[in-house]
This record gives structure tokens, sequence and C-alpha cells, in this order.
């Protein structure tokens, strides 16, 4: 017995990965079947999570939560633009320290993957490049050209240094195991002709020059040369990806999308975690060994760094939201998925593949060594009917779109369209302490021309005006006009006319407010037109021209423009008036930001009023104090009746907000934006908020935000609660909490469930949050939950029929039955 114990916990132990990290040098290598690291096969479950998307007080928690995720692989990008600013001035504090943060995934004991680009994409402002590489005198980025690769080459070299300084790559008793050079090349490699090929071979070489202690790799890449790993990026890579272009490279996937990115106009995005967990299964189904969720944790573009309209939460979609809370079921579904192929890793990573079409949309692969592992994925690929099949004499069920995974090609410990996972619904409650704000304001003066001491005579381009040191750019010009100019009657108004390359503008008349206009993601260029009262005399038109972060893809970034570029007045006497050539005046900034109002020195420097009654002013700013509100959970401010701006708090930067360019569907794409615990004090805590345009401060809330509202919505077929598993010769026996136990519910932290707010047995519809009874419910469905589960941090509701309806009364007997109920988490009392 001792024997079979020590076995147990041998197989325990290299299922778990529990890669202690004793910093132990590792090689690592691969060939056409895996990653190989410290001479293992692995199987790597990855997850792309941002350092400076979240302050260094959150990377602890987050990264744990990915490793109870099932994953041992953390992929991030390296961001050139954040450590350098300025050329040849560095920064690695704070949310920057990029050290820092991977030390913390080797002290977990993760491995890393760094993507050092230098260009990353990554809905990162300027796609990682700092603005000053784009004022290099003949610069093409992302090309075979001596200024681009000069300063590719720079940086490059001073990061592996780093790293290597640092001691993180693996050889070195460090945690990263790959590194990736450049980032999805091929969709603009043929812009760039003969200089595109040339520049793939340069970078290629160029990486393994400055470190060749662990494999390089490139994604989007189907030339990638003989020494780089080229990588699949997409949602379907099992079906898309043609594989690698060498037989002794393996098969990898570095970007699998969990969502997608929200830019400002878009509606919501979703994707299910059945769909994600279908095709990674997929993937590992047809030899893939590395699967890379982007993002598993997508947290908040703070500051200026998003690109152009992304929005300031990112990918709050994937498993861990905005927040770090769990979004289930997306989060345990895929933790479960880990977890069978993990049990099917002897067989997969040293077994032979075969293939078995059973017809158009059922497919077997078996994973064989002889007399040894065995390991299978039942696949059905039609979208909505399930089948049964026939698998070495037994029968198995497979729902639509799904694949069953067996680690022993027994026992089917997985299925991708079944969840059998906890589901939760997010809240946003008002905060008791952090409500009744008391706001005051200070309004920004519209400059006019002679205030602004940059002229030209036309209006200057405004990327490199602003040099991306602000959002924003003031631009006045002044116009005379005779009574006989202006069109005589009253009711007929001039024109103004603004065409502009991007990405928006607040227009001003005599200091008035007259109208906002904004291009989108796809067009950022937009004509602005509104009607306007001028008066004889000296007339003043100034404009808030804007940027929403610089564009972050395609060819040619560097000879990207923006800002207003022909301007005219529509309707006067004579006609159309173009005043492009009028001499303008120009300022980067708005007074604000140059002082700072955010901070708690600059407040100072202004004289702020309080806000009694309705406002509504346009370049206005706003301040407010309120207490750290109670508990625990993170927090969010609401920011739905402001229109257009930026916010912080304590000084820190929360991000813009745009909550006045709705989604087709009528709403903001965003109008919670977080606030990291981190930035608070325990009182006395200051807001500050831009606004560009208008918008009432008195409906800002400030809201703590929970995922105290659990659902189980399961069916009666669903693979067993599998507990644990003992190895019995070649043999898998899993030790199941019971066949027959039904929809388990625990409360997040040491919650309890304080009310049942849904149960139905039969066949319920709906989603976590707003589920709904169907035509078949058992009556005593709300009571067996009640008795199971009211004052407990976890229960278990059974689903067998007899414990709702006698047989003989059961008013639907021949559907399959679903148990769907929704419950309340609170804090004990
Ligand atoms: C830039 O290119 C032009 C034209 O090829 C050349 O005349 C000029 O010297 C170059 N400038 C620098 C700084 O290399
Ligand atoms: C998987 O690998 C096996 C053995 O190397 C090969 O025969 C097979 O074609 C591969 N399958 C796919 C889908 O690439
Ligand atoms: C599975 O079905 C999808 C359409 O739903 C199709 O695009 C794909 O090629 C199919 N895959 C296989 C292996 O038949
Ligand atoms: C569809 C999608 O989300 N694509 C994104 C995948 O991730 C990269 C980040 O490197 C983005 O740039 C893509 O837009």
């Amino acid at each position: 017995m001792a024997i079979s114990n020590r076995l147990l916990s041998l197989v325990l132990f290299s299922l778990m990965v529990t890669c202690a990290f004793a910093e132990k040098p590792r090689g690592v290598t691969y060939d056409g079947r895996s990653m190989i690291v410290n001479g293992e096969r692995e199987l790597l479950f990855s997850g792309s999570i941002h350092y400076p998307r979240m302050p260094p007080q959150m990377w602890p928690d987050i990264i744990r939560k990915a490793k109870e995720g099932g994953l041992n692989l953390i992929q991030t990008y390296v961001f050139w633009n954040i450590h350098e600013p300025v050329q040849g001035q560095f920064n690695f504090e704070g949310n920057y320290d990029v050290v820092k943060f991977i030390k913390e995934i080797a002290r977990q004991g993760l491995y890393v993957t760094l993507r050092i680009g230098p260009y990353i994409e990554a809905e990162w402002n300027q796609g990682g490049f700092p603005y000053w590489l784009r004022e290099v005198p003949n610069i093409t980025f992302r090309s075979y050209n001596e200024p681009f690769i000069y300063h590719m080459k720079k940086y490059s070299e001073m990061v592996i240094d780093l790293m290597k300084k640092e001691k993180l790559f693996a050889p070195q008793g460090g945690p990263i195991i790959m590194a990736q050079i450049e980032n999805e090349y091929n969709n603009v490699q043929l812009a760039y002709r003969d200089n595109g090929k040339k520049y793939v071979e340069w970078a290629a070489n160029m990486a393994t020059s400055l470190y060749d202690g662990v494999p390089w790799i490139m994604c989007k890449q189907k030339d990638a040369p003989p020494h780089i790993i080229n990588t699949c990026n997409g949602r379907h890579c099992a079906d898309t990806f043609k594989g690698p272009n060498g037989p002794n490279k393996p098969s990898l996937w570095t970007e699998n999308w969990t969502a997608q990115y929200r830019t400002f106009g878009d509606p919501p995005s979703q994707r299910a975690a059945e769909d994600i967990a279908f095709s990674v299964a997929r993937f590992f189904a047809k030899n893939g060994t590395l699967t890379n969720y982007y993002m598993y944790y997508g947290g908040t573009n703070y500051g200026r760094t998003s690109s152009s309209f992304v929005t300031t939460r990112y990918y709050d979609e994937a498993p861990l939201d905005e927040f770090g809370l769990f979004r289930e079921p997306k989060w345990s579904h895929l933790r479960d998925l880990h977890r069978a192929l993990r049990l099917s890793r002897r067989a997969l990573l040293w077994g032979t593949p075969t293939v078995q079409k059973v017809n158009r949309d059922i497919e077997i692969t078996i994973y064989e060594k002889k007399g040894s592992d065995c390991a299978a994925f039942l696949t059905n690929n039609h979208t909505t009917n399930p089948a049964t099949v026939k698998f070495r004499g037994k029968d198995y069920y497979l729902p639509e779109k799904s694949v069953s995974i067996l680690p022993d090609c027994k026992t089917v410990v997985y299925n991708t369209q079944t969840i059998v996972s906890q589901h939760n619904s997010r809240n946003f409650v008002a905060s008791e302490k952090a409500k009744g704000l008391k706001w005051e304001k200070y309004q920004e003066k519209v400059p006019t021309i002679s205030e602004l001491s940059l002229k030209n005579r036309e209006p200057l381009e405004l990327y490199t005006l602003t040099k991306d040191t602000s959002d924003y750019a003031w631009y006045s010009t002044s116009i005379k006009f005779d009574r006989h100019d202006l069109p005589m009657r009253p009711d007929i108004l001039p024109v103004l006319q603004i065409a502009s390359m991007g990405h928006a503008l607040a227009a001003f008349v005599n200091g008035e407010y007259i109208g906002f206009g904004h291009g989108n993601n796809i067009e950022k260029s937009f004509v602005f037109q509104k009607p306007i009262v001028l008066k004889p005399g000296t007339n003043t038109i100034s404009i808030l021209a804007e940027t929403v972060g610089f564009p972050n893809s395609g060819a040619y970034m560097e000879k990207r423009f923006a800002g207003p570029r022909a301007i005219t007045i529509q309707g006067l006497m004579a006609g159309t008036l173009d005043i492009t050539q009028n001499d303008w005046g120009h300022e980067v900034g708005v007074f604000g930001e140059k002082e700072q109002l955010f901070s708690e020195e600059g407040a100072k420097k202004v004289k702020w009023t309080p806000v009694t009654g309705p406002t509504n002013g346009a370049v206005t700013w706003y301040k407010t104090t309120f207490e750290a509100p109670e508990g625990n959970n993170p927090l969010a401010v609401k920011m739905d009746k402001m229109q257009k701006g930026m916010m912080w708090v304590n000084g820190n930067s929360l991000g813009r907000y745009w909550s006045s360019f709705l989604s087709p569907l009528g709403q903001p794409t965003q109008f919670e934006y977080h606030i990291p615990r981190a930035f608070l004090k325990p009182t006395d805590n200051v807001l500050v908020v831009f606004e560009e345009t208008g918008g009432n401060p008195a409906d800002i809330e400030i809201q703590t935000v929970n995922r105290d509202t659990i659902c189980s919505i399961i069916t009666e077929y669903h693979p067993p609660n599998v507990k644990s598993w003992e190895r019995s010769g070649t043999n898998f026996v899993a030790i199941v909490e019971d066949l027959k136990t039904g929809a388990h519910l625990t409360c997040p932290d040491d919650k309890i469930i304080e009310k049942v707010e849904f149960a139905s047995y039969g066949n319920p519809d709906g989603a976590c949050g707003n589920l709904i009874v169907g035509t078949c419910n058992s009556a005593k469905s709300m009571q067996v939950a009640e008795e199971k589960c009211l004052g407990k941090n976890s229960c278990t509701i059974p689903i067998e029929r007899e414990i709702y309806d006698e047989p003989s009364k059961d008013p639907c007997p021949d559907i399959f039955k679903t148990l769907a109920v929704q419950m309340k988490c609170g804090n004990k009392n």
C-alpha cells in the first residue's frame, strides 16, 4: 500500500504542476511536439496579464487567481513608451516595474513568455512606440531602414540586458521560458515589399544574437526563419492554423481572444466559455501543446495609455473581470478544462495520435502510448445536433458543438459544452460611506488668438503639435465682420464647418460652447457643422481639438495625422468664407492639466466655487472628497450622466471616460470606471473630473462591486464531479463525490447564502442574473433549494427526479431536466 500511495502522490504532483522555483537553472528547448523545459515536455496553459494595466498591489492576487485557474505560464508585453517616454530617460517605477512583476510570477511558481515587441499593438498608445520615435529623421516603423533598426536594437538590447542582469531567464534560474520579437507582422509585411522580408530576417537574427538561451517566437509569421517558432493568434486556431512552418517546431497558440476589446461606441461583446473551451480542446486534440488566453485579466487603461478610441476598461469579459473578480462560469469552466487536459498529459506528450473520422461532424482523436497511456477526444462539430458515438464498445452522449475529454480513453471527465461550475453576475452597489458627494467647480477660460503664442497661417497638425503630451490643443482665430456681411434675417444663421482628420473637437464662438464632433475607431476623420451666432465686429472662433489615443496598428504608423484641416463659415452674405488660412494661435493642453488641478498642490492654485443646483458647463473641472467605501470589495465610479473627459483620484489618473458616445444599442459603451483600492486613503480622498462638453456631476456615484449573485444551471446529463484520481496500473480511477450530487454553489470570500432568488427544476431558461421559469417546473424547486442552502457558505442541491416529484406526478417526465438556481450571498452578521 505504501508503494501505491507514493505512486499516487507522484501522479498528483506531476498533475498539479506545482513547479516550485528553487531558482535552479532550466534549459528550454522544443521539438515538433512541445516545449521542453528542463528536459521535460510541457503542456502550457498561459494567460496574458499586463503589468501596467493595474496597480502593483493587485499583481499578487491576480497571479494567484490565474494559478488557481490552472495556468502555468503568464504572457506579457514589455511596453516601450512607458519605460522610455523621453529618449534616454527610463522609468521602471510602480506599475511600470516589469522586473518586480516577473519576480512575483516566479515567486508563485509560474513561467513567463516575454513579448518584447518592441511593436506590441495591444490596443496601447502607438502600439507601444514612444512618441519621440516618430520624430527620428527619415524613420519608417517596422521595416528595414537604418533609423528604425538602430532604435529597435538599442531598446531590445536594453530589455534583454535588464532581464539577464536580474537573472530572469530560465537557464539563469528565472521564469522566462520564451521570448517574442515583433508582433503579427504578416498583417502589414506586404506593404513594405522587399524591406519587409529583410526586416523579418534581421529582427529574428537580432533577437537570437541578444540572447539564445530560450526559444524565440513570432506570432502570425508564416515564413518565420528556421530558428524562430511561428505561432497562431485568433479565435479558432484549431481550424485556421496550418501549423508551424517546420517539422521540428511545436504548435503554439499565443493569442486566444477571450472576448473582443471595446472601442467607445461599440455594443457589448461576449465570448461564451463553451466556445473558448471548444476551441482550446480542439487545438490540443490537433497536436497543440500551448494555449494563451488573450486576455486572462485585461485590467484598465489608466491615464492616456490606450490606443485610438479604445475604452478605459480592457477585456472586461476575460476569466478575471476588470475588478479582478472571477467571471463565472468562464473562469471555472476553463480551470476544469486545464485539469482534464493535464490528466491526459502523459498520453498527449508521449503518445501517438490517430484520428478517426466517424462522419462529417464526428471525430475521435486518440493519443496512445502502446501498453501504457491513452487519452481520447470525442468531437461533435455540429452546431445544433447532439449525437451518440460508439467508442471502444461504449456509447458516449456528445452535446452539440462539443468535445469530450477522456484521459483514460474510458471516462468522460469534461465536456466543453456542459458547464457544471457555478455562474455569477456582477452587482454595482452605491457606497454608503461615500455617498452625498459635494462638488466644487472651476471653469476654464476659452482662449482667444491673442492669448495663444504659437502662431501659424493655417491650423497645425495635431499629433506633431501635442507630441502626445496631452489629449488637447487649443486653436483660435478671429474674424471681423461688417453688419452687411452677416445674414439679414435673424432666423438664418451662418454655419461653422470644420473638417477634421480626427479624433474629436469642441467648438466655441466668442467664448460660448457651440458643440462637439468626433470620429470613431474605424473612421477617425469627421466633419463638424453647427449654426453659429456672429456679431458685427470682431468674432473669435476657438477649437479644443482632441486625440483619443494614437493608432496602434497598420502599416506606416509614423505617417498618421489628426486635427482640424479645413475650416469655413457658410451662409454669409458673400457666400462661404474659407478661414483655414486666417492665421491661427495654438496651445498644447488645457490650463487645469498644466496646473495639475487634480493634484493636492495644483488644486490650491485656482478658486473653486461650490456647485449648487444644476450645472452643465463645457471645459469645467469638478472636485469632491469622499471617505473610503465600506468593506473590501473593489470600487467603481459611475459616470453615466457626464459626457467626455478624464478622472483622477488622489492625483492618480483613472483614465478617459466617454459616456456621450452611445453604442447602436443606445447605451454608453462603458460608464463604470475602476477605482483601485490602492489609490485610496481612509478619508479625504479627492476625486477630480475634467468635463469637456457638459454634464451634471450630481449623478456621479462611488460604488462597491461584487459578484455575490451566484447561480447554477445544470442538466441531468453532466460529467461527474471528480474529486480526485487514482492511478491503477495503466488506468485512472475517478474518485467522484457522488455521481448524482447535483448543483454545487459556493459564496465568494466567507459570505453566506442569505436568499434564494430563483429556483426551478424543469426547463428554465435565461442567464445568471436573469433566469426565467419555462413550461415545466416542479413546485418543490424553491423549497429544496432553501432547505439545502440558506445560511450556508456552500451547498449542494440534488438533481434526482424523486426529490422533486413522485414519478406518477412528474408534469414533464420526457425531457432532460435542468436545475437552475440563483442565490444572493451576504456577510454573516
Ligand atoms: C533623410 O533622407 C533625405 C533624402 O533621402 C536625405 O537627404 C537626408 O540627408 C536624410 N536625413 C537624415 C538625417 O538622415
Ligand atoms: C499531429 O502530429 C502527427 C504526428 O507528428 C501528424 O501525423 C499529424 O498530421 C498531426 N496532426 C495535425 C492536425 O497537424
Ligand atoms: C466545424 O464546423 C465549422 C462551422 O461550424 C467549420 O467551419 C469547420 O471547418 C468544421 N470543422 C471540421 C473539422 O469539420
Ligand atoms: C480580435 C482581437 O481581439 N484582436 C486582438 C488580439 O490581441 C491583439 C493584442 O496584441 C490585439 O491587437 C488584437 O486587436
